[in-house]
């Protein structure tokens, strides 16, 4: 076997030939931070079933252990994104403290306006004023909880929508829609912000409210600044420049965040960069050629049937990987070759970072972190899932099922 210590200085060799300037890199690495989702640990399915998992969480206690579990291994997920009522409980002092004690602070809280039966037909669009009203206190609920956790973010994924035309009329939806996330707006405390996430489709089928980046864009300059949107990997038509949005949201200053994940078909919701790292690498050169510091990341996938921890890790691992081979890119040379209108000669730059195996340096910068050189592998040796199988015996499904 090779010695990770002569792989790691030959690439550190290579790099600084090249003229990149390796501590800065290093240092960005080591500040990477991505938030997990607590609805990512627990039991999750399609519509077609859900298979239990030994040892999965029964609350959002055992869902915050896992995610302390991650960052242990990473030095990379120091917060836990949290859903609600998924993770509703009585007392939110004992959540936040422990989050404390295990090295970890609240995320973006996930209101919920899906699930509930009344919202059949919609929840801030309804044509019904008693079940728009019951969506924005449950909105302005998830506030108060971010203030008694310590969070500073709402991160909003709204499932409304139409299945026939003729069904309601568009633009009074939109009307409706407008006036209930000013009203949340205005209730956010100095300092928070709201992510408003788009989704193509599901669960409409004929129009969905924020069904794109547009009209997401449109609400957040109409709400204000601290209104941004949060591109959710898996929410776009097959084909769609993902990165060009990305571009064109920081630009305009209205990217807030994103939700990682991978897919081959629709919001397949699959471990991020499982599918097309080339699209996620992308994805990080346009973050890391903005020039400022990235939006929240977090991770929203849905695991039906792999190992929820393991996923999770190897997820971040993806994430790690992707944002350091951006970090590689020459950008100088890049903006020489553009400016040369040289075609192929920023493609090869691009790919000359892609190309790189970049494994040896994040497990360097990992190992500095005092977390895992290898992240996956020390969760085997550990044995973290055979712990939790044996400690949550009597596991009962308390998430419920989560469809996307
Ligand atoms: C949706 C969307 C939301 C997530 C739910 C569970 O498809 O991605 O962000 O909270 O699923
Ligand atoms: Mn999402
Ligand atoms: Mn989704």
């Amino acid at each position: 076997m090779t010695d990770p210590s002569l792989e790691y200085e030959s690439l550190i060799t290579r790099l600084t030939e090249k003229g990149l300037d390796v501590g800065r890199i290093e240092r960005e690495l080591a500040g990477f931070a991505v938030e997990t989702p607590s609805w990512g640990y627990g039991d999750s399915g399609t519509r077609f079933g859900t298979f239990p998992q030994p040892g999965r969480p029964r609350d959002v206690f055992e869902r915050i252990e896992d995610a302390a579990e991650v960052h242990r291994l990473t030095a990379a997920a120091p917060a836990v994104a949290l859903h609600f009522p998924w993770d509703s409980v009585e007392d939110y002092g004992t959540v936040r403290e422990h989050l404390g004690a295990l090295g970890l602070r609240v995320g973006a809280i996930n209101p919920n306006l899906f699930q509930d039966a009344d919202y059949r037909l919609g929840s801030l669009t309804n044509p019904d004023p008693v079940i728009r009203a019951k969506a924005l206190d449950h909105l302005l609920e998830c506030v108060q909880i971010a203030i008694a956790l310590g969070g500073d973010a709402q991160s909003l994924w709204l499932a409304d929508g139409t299945n026939y035309a003729g069904q309601d009329d568009l633009r009074a939806r939109r009307r409706r829609l407008e006036d209930g996330l000013s009203q949340l707006y205005a209730s956010l405390p100095d300092g928070h912000e709201l992510l408003v996430e788009y989704k193509l489709f599901e669960p409409a089928f004929y129009a969905t409210e924020i069904a794109d980046w547009g009209s997401a864009i449109l609400l957040c300059q109409r709400l204000g600044p601290r209104a941004r949107v949060l591109v959710d990997l898996g929410h776009h038509a097959q084909g769609v420049n993902v990165e060009q949005i990305v571009a064109l949201l920081a630009d305009e200053e209205r990217l807030g965040g994103f939700h990682f994940n991978n897919r081959k078909y629709a919001d397949d919701d699959l471990i991020v960069g499982s599918v097309n790292p080339f699209e996620l690498f992308l994805i990080f050169c346009e973050l890391v050629g903005a020039g400022r510091e990235l939006p929240r990341l977090t991770i929203d996938q849905s695991h039906n049937i792999e190992p929820k921890v393991e996923a999770m890790v190897l997820s971040v691992v993806n994430l790690q990987e992707a944002y350091a081979k951006a970090l590689l890119v020459d950008r100088h040379a890049l903006t020489a070759a553009q400016e040369a209108s040289d075609v192929l000669a920023g493609h090869e730059i691009l790919l000359d970072a892609f190309n790189t195996d970049v494994r040896p340096l994040c497990a360097h910068v990992r190992a500095a972190n005092g977390a895992a050189a290898d992240p996956v592998r020390e969760l085997r040796a550990f044995g973290y899932a055979g712990k939790i199988a044996a400690a949550r015996s009597d596991a009962a499904v308390i998430s419920g099922e989560t469809p996307r």
